[in-house]
């Protein structure tokens, strides 16, 4: 494959062959020259070896103190190549005449063993998987930038953290933690979002997940957690799911999941978006300012558009329909510049305030609640682009928590300190040998020097005789750099203790802040809990281990755990809860209702349902209206092409109903126009869009004459009940009046569900 194809050829020595001379240092020169890189490659003036490192870290700084990112797309720029229209050829260049046939003895004869073309393509094909991540394999990525809303100086020396202007490039992958790389999105499941940021001081790795605690307490127990869960080893079934035997064995003997354990099963396990999901660095962290102050910190990721989530049905449904879901949400985002935005804060705890809470700051089955330590928002993260390649940029990618800059340290969470080893030690299989850090995705955009060596895939080509320090043939061999130069020093912190496996009694308290969870949830998101439990532990076959979890539900709450009895048929009075589950107050930071979502909707979908003979009108009114608050509406009809309308102009059709049903949408808007109205009427796939969209809580919007679809779906007449003022339902009252609909159905969405439908678990959708 053309190495620099994109911008010249390979068939122009002039330009390719001088570039595979570049030694060590220019080409990271040249990587590093972000703001001109396009323009060398095709102007070609390389880099020469003068451009020395110092320079390249000028460079580096100028551009990101003037506010320009030093764009790490653009020093990916060399690795790209873009196959289209060119001459093929084999791997090293030799034009191929034919690549239709194999070299056979006589066009019926056995394939000869000389054929080295087929035997390089046949064996490149053979060895294009490598093993997916044992943890994580499904995920999806974007590129963009971080930039801070002002200096934390006060709080920690990072560079990256310093200049409000500077915009440091980052990459950020999406995951689910339990299903193989094929695996459907919408499983419930927790999310990881680890964010690469490219600093001047290196790469800098927030390795987090969308929920603000983890399962164990040690690394120990890791594995064990992973092997429960995983498919079991048996059947390997099954795929993606928490919900069998070995995963609820597992949990119901280890009482510190059950924080955890409350999160996944709501509905923070099936988010509606990527891009609607809060991260959180889980860990206690420290900070270190420039005279070596320290305090602790808690990292989050807040969403702009908010916390939102599926319906558990939608989620499965999904699973079937669109397995893609989240990773197509992401990039149809991205294309349609719908740029997903996060803001990052930090909750600081002074090193004085380290002993003050009454659980461990160090015990990662715990948080610190907004209420106690409030969230401040130092900066933004906007993802603008898509990965040219998902192999080369989202799969390569690799993300280790002992990533860190200047400014940035460790606390001594024992489920941390695990991490600090695994997630290097976890590349060496993954991406085969000690050199991933050579990949163009994970590569700094800063200098790196070191004195190692050689291994598997090495592209560096270091020059000169010393490969170890100190020598007196190059003095110096290489230059340590301290503080005040750079250089990561460890927080010097006080230890003194026994060496000893044990786990300390301050991380005892396995149940309180499960109980506050619970506490802090609306009525509806506690029904959503109440069903995740009762179908995942349903699907379990060993009466023990249901009846074991049940003693561990009745500790984070007593009425939670005979809802769930009922629906396994186990008939046991619950014990009372132990007096050392505290009470505490609820936070409203923690329920997805209640943590006070911004009410806009955009980058929301809305399914605009009609037939031939639709109102056109209604539908430009709507649509416009709908654009305008920045949601993309798409009509979706019995066929492709265009709709005929009431009004006589056509309407173009983006999808058929075979194709698309409401789950794939945030709302649904059906317009009048008397003979669409009757298609859908009598179309099964029409009025089931309609039925899930209202048992799904959506908002919906319907002109004066579709209003009889409604009655036709059942919806306005169980019980006696006046469907038009139940919440999210919104009906135009005369033909004319789009408009005034439009910004109610706006404010319905922007509600994003409406669970107090009371009729709607008796839509048999
Ligand atoms: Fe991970 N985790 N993890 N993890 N983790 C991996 O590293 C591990 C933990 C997280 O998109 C692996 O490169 C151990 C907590 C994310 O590439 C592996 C322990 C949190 C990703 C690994 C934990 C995470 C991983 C697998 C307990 C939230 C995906 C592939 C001691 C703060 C990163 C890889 C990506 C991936 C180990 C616990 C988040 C095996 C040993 C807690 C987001 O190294």
């Amino acid at each position: 494959m053309a190495k620099f194809a994109e911008t010249n050829s390979l068939t122009e020595p002039s330009l390719s062959t001088p570039r595979l001379e570049l030694h060590n240092e220019s080409r990271r020169d040249f990587l590093i020259n972000t703001t001109a890189a396009t323009a060398a490659v095709a102007a070609a003036p390389l880099l020469t070896a003068s451009d020395t490192e110092a320079a390249a870290r000028k460079k580096v700084a100028a551009t990101a103190a003037s506010g320009a990112a030093p764009d790490k797309l653009e020093t990916l720029a060399p690795f790209k190549s873009v196959d289209a229209g060119q001459p093929i050829t084999t791997n090293v260049g030799l034009k191929i005449a034919d690549n239709q046939n194999s070299l056979k003895a006589g066009t019926r004869g056995p394939i000869l063993l000389e054929d080295h073309i087929l035997r390089e393509k046949i064996t490149h094909f053979d060895h294009e998987r490598i093993p997916e991540r044992v943890v994580h394999a499904r995920g999806a990525g974007a590129h963009g930038y971080f930039q801070s809303y002002e200096s934390m100086a006060t709080l920690t020396k990072a560079k990256f953290l310093q200049n409000p202007k500077a915009k440091t490039p980052v990459f950020v992958r999406f995951s689910t933690v339990v299903g193989s790389r094929g695996a459907a999105d919408t499983a419930r499941d927790a999310r990881g979002f680890a964010v690469k940021f490219y600093t001047e001081e290196g790469n800098y790795d927030l390795v987090g997940n969308n929920i603000p605690v983890f399962f164990i307490q040690d690394a120990m127990k890791f594995p064990d957690l992973v092997h429960a869960v995983k498919p079991e080893p048996d059947r390997e079934i099954p795929q993606a799911s928490s919900a069998h035997d070995t995963f609820w064995d597992f949990i119901s003997l280890m009482p510190e999941s059950m924080h955890m354990i409350m999160w996944v099963m709501s509905d923070r396990g099936i988010p509606r978006s990527f891009r609607m999901m809060e991260g959180f660095g889980v860990h206690t962290f420290r900070l270190i300012n420039a005279q070596g102050v320290s305090c602790f910190v808690k990292f989050h990721w807040k969403p702009m558009l908010g916390v939102h989530a599926l319906a558990w049905d939608e989620a499965q449904k999904l699973a079937g329909k669109d397995p893609d879901f989240h990773r197509r949400d992401l990039a149809d985002a991205i294309d349609a510049g719908d740029f997903p935005e996060w803001e990052l804060g930090v909750q600081i705890i002074t090193e004085a305030d380290e002993h003050k809470f009454d659980f461990d700051i160090l015990d990662a089955t715990k948080l610190i609640p907004e209420e106690l330590v409030p969230v401040r928002r130092i900066g933004k993260m906007t993802l603008n682009r898509n990965p040219d390649n998902y192999f080369a940029e989202t799969e390569q990618v690799m993300f280790n928590p002992s990533h860190v800059v200047p400014g940035i340290d460790f606390s001594n969470d024992p489920l941390l300190q695990g991490r600090l080893f695994s997630y290097l030690d976890t590349q060496l299989s993954r991406l085969g040998g000690p050199n991933f850090q050579e990949i163009p995705i994970n590569r700094a955009i800063c200098p790196f020097h070191n004195m190692q060596r050689d291994g598997s895939q090495r592209q560096t080509i270091a020059k000169g005789r010393v490969s170890y320090e100190p020598s007196s043939i190059d003095v110096p061999a290489v230059k340590e750099s301290n503080a005040a130069q750079g250089g990561f020093v460890t927080y010097p912190e006080k230890i003194d203790g026994a060496k000893l496996r044990k786990r300390s009694e301050s991380f005892a308290d396995h149940y309180s802040q499960a109980a506050l969870f619970w506490k802090s949830q609306t009525a509806p998101e506690q029904q959503h809990i109440v069903d995740a439990l009762q179908f995942e532990l349903a699907k379990v076959n060993l009466p023990a281990v249901q009846t074991r979890m049940l003693s561990n539900l009745t500790q984070v709450d007593r009425e939670l755990a005979s809802r769930i009895a009922v629906a396994l048929g186990i008939e046991a009075t619950p014990p009372a809860q132990s007096a050392s589950v505290k009470q505490m107050k609820p936070s409203a930071a923690l329920s997805m209702i209640m943590r006070g979502n911004p009410k806009t909707i955009k980058g929301r979908k809305i399914a605009i349902l009609a037939a031939d003979g639709v109102d056109s009108q209604a539908i430009e009114t709507m649509n416009a209206a709908l654009m305008a608050a920045g949601a993309n509406a798409k009509v979706v009809a019995p066929h492709l092409g265009s709709l005929s309308s009431s009004g006589g102009k056509p309407v173009a059709v983006d999808h058929t109903i075979a194709t698309m049903s409401s789950i794939m949408f945030d709302a649904l808007f059906i317009p009048g126009g008397a003979q669409s109205v009757a298609s859908l009427r009598v179309s099964g796939d029409a009025m089931y869009f309609l039925l899930e969209a209202y048992k799904h809580g959506k908002a919906i919007a319907l002109s004066a004459e579709a209003t009889e679809l409604l009655t036709a779906a059942g919806l306005n007449m169980a019980g006696g009940r006046d469907v038009e003022a139940e919440s999210g339902i919104v009906v135009s009252s005369a033909k004319g009046d789009i408009q005034i609909m439009a910004k109610s159905f706006i404010d319905a969405i922007g509600q994003h569900r409406h669970w107090s439908r009371a009729y709607k678990d008796a839509i048999p959708a």
